[in-house]
């Protein structure tokens, strides 16, 4: 009778693991810090315009400033249990870092008449931020709406010569006192992906690329307002690394295999219980009830053949 039962839920088992779709899946909140990739023709370089209206004019000048610097996120990623590698990523949240801008300088010519304005930023700098908490992220893809780059250092010296020069004295804009928040209507995007495994943890790399847009209106005095236009694309990457452990439950000889030898040392177990506690049944798979049927061979038969990834590596050489 025990023997048959057996027999049938074996047969019950091997039919579920035909049908069933993959590993599980663990989720897991990820600190990750990124660095700045060195910029290029596409990314980490705010291309950013200065225009000053000033006696019924206007005009501008652009330069573009390189981005350098770290940034912290929390990243909610999904491990798939079998293969480690990540199933889905589906929030972020900037916690801190530092973003430096490499200086600009602007030359506004009014004219023969009206002469020009100077202006130098420098020491821009300042961070990123989620304001509104965790940011969704779906198929590696983010509205940037959900987190902004406040810069909030560095200042904007500006001076005129000729009848620009009389007009207003020279000022310096600190970017504490007005600090711009950087943000864009558009679509961000982060991608993590299995690096490798190593003998002890599992390294993962991410990369993120935000966009980033700046469209601030500072009076500088009755007759003389500045605006400061601009954006562009940080691009950072980071890795992580999370313990390697074994993610099979039904892995009861210890070799992160789940074949003959474990079914052998669950039938040991079958049906049998405990009253101990802890329960000492190592074959009480889906726990609780420290009684070895049939819901703790449904975790047996779904981690069927399962195999630890950089074993199987090895196994193949
Ligand atoms: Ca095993
Ligand atoms: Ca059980």
């Amino acid at each position: 009778m025990r023997r048959f039962g057996f027999v049938g839920v074996l047969v019950w088992g091997m039919l579920s693991v035909a049908c069933a779709g993959g590993g599980r899946m663990q989720a897991e909140r990820i600190a990750v810090d990124l660095v700045l990739s060195p910029p290029d023709a596409g990314t980490n370089r705010l291309q950013t315009t200065l225009t000053v209206y000033a006696m019924g004019t206007s005009a501008r000048d652009t330069d573009t400033a390189t981005v350098t610097g770290t940034m912290q996120a929390n990243l909610g990623v999904f491990i798939d249990d079998a293969t480690y590698e990540v199933a889905d990523v589906n929030s972020l949240e900037f916690t801190g870092g530092a973003i430096r801008l490499s200086d600009m300088s602007f030359t506004l010519n009014y004219g023969f008449l009206l002469g020009r304005i100077e202006a130098r930023a420098t020491g821009i700098g300042g961070a990123p931020s989620s304001p509104w908490g965790p940011g969704a992220v779906e198929a590696e893809r983010f509205d940037t709406a959900d987190h902004l780059v406040l810069l909030n250092e560095g200042s904007v010296a500006a001076w005129g010569t000729g009848l620009m020069g009389a007009l207003f004295e020279p000022v310096t804009l600190l970017f504490a006192d007005a600090p711009i928040e950087a943000r864009a209507d558009a679509v961000g995007t982060v991608a993590v992906r299995l690096e490798r495994i190593d003998a002890d943890e599992v390294i993962y790399r991410v990369d993120l690329m935000l966009p980033v847009a700046y469209d601030e209106l500072s009076p500088i005095n009755e007759s003389v307002t500045a605006a400061i236009t601009g954006g562009g694309v940080i691009a950072a990457t980071g890795t992580f690394s999370l313990p390697r452990r074994c993610r099979f439950r039904a892995d009861l000889t210890g070799d992160c295999r789940v074949d003959l030898y474990d079914l052998m040392a669950f039938c040991d177990q079958w049906l049998t219980a405990a009253e101990e506690d802890p329960c000492p049944l190592s074959a009480d798979l889906a726990g609780a009830d420290c009684y070895v049927d049939l819901d703790d061979f449904a975790v047996l038969a779904e981690e069927w053949l399962g195999s630890d990834p950089a074993e199987g590596a090895h196994w193949g050489q």
